[in-house]
């Protein structure tokens, strides 16, 4: 039998606190897309969040980034895409209605 030292038993206490935290550092979030509107339309997250865009309507959408950072393509009805989003301030809007816009910051 190997008796651990007083030093190992806490290198091993102390590993699984560690994994955790990192493995609760990226997030993953909902935005529901109903009635020709994002919702959130704008929202903040960290850098490297994932964000799963639900197409409850009943066109398709989707959900492009003007500067392209993120790009869903095409979300038919009762989808979800997820993308994945890099840090910085980024507008994006449904490459089929101009008029449904949002804002994804991430930092
Ligand atoms: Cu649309």
């Amino acid at each position: 039998m190997v008796k651990l030292t007083r030093r190992q038993v806490l290198a091993t206490s102390l590993a699984v606190p560690v994994l955790a935290a990192s493995g609760a550092r990226a997030a993953t979030y909902q935005v529901t897309i109903q009635g020709f509107a994002f919702n959130p339309a704008a929202f903040k997250v960290a850098a490297g969040d994932t964000v799963i865009f639900i197409n409850a309507d009943g066109s398709s959408h989707t959900a492009t980034a003007k500067d392209g950072a993120f790009d869903t393509g095409k979300i038919a009805p009762g989808q979800s895409v997820e993308v994945t989003i890099p840090a910085g301030s980024h507008d994006f809007v449904c490459s089929y209605h101009p008029s449904m816009t949002g804002n994804a910051t991430a930092e």
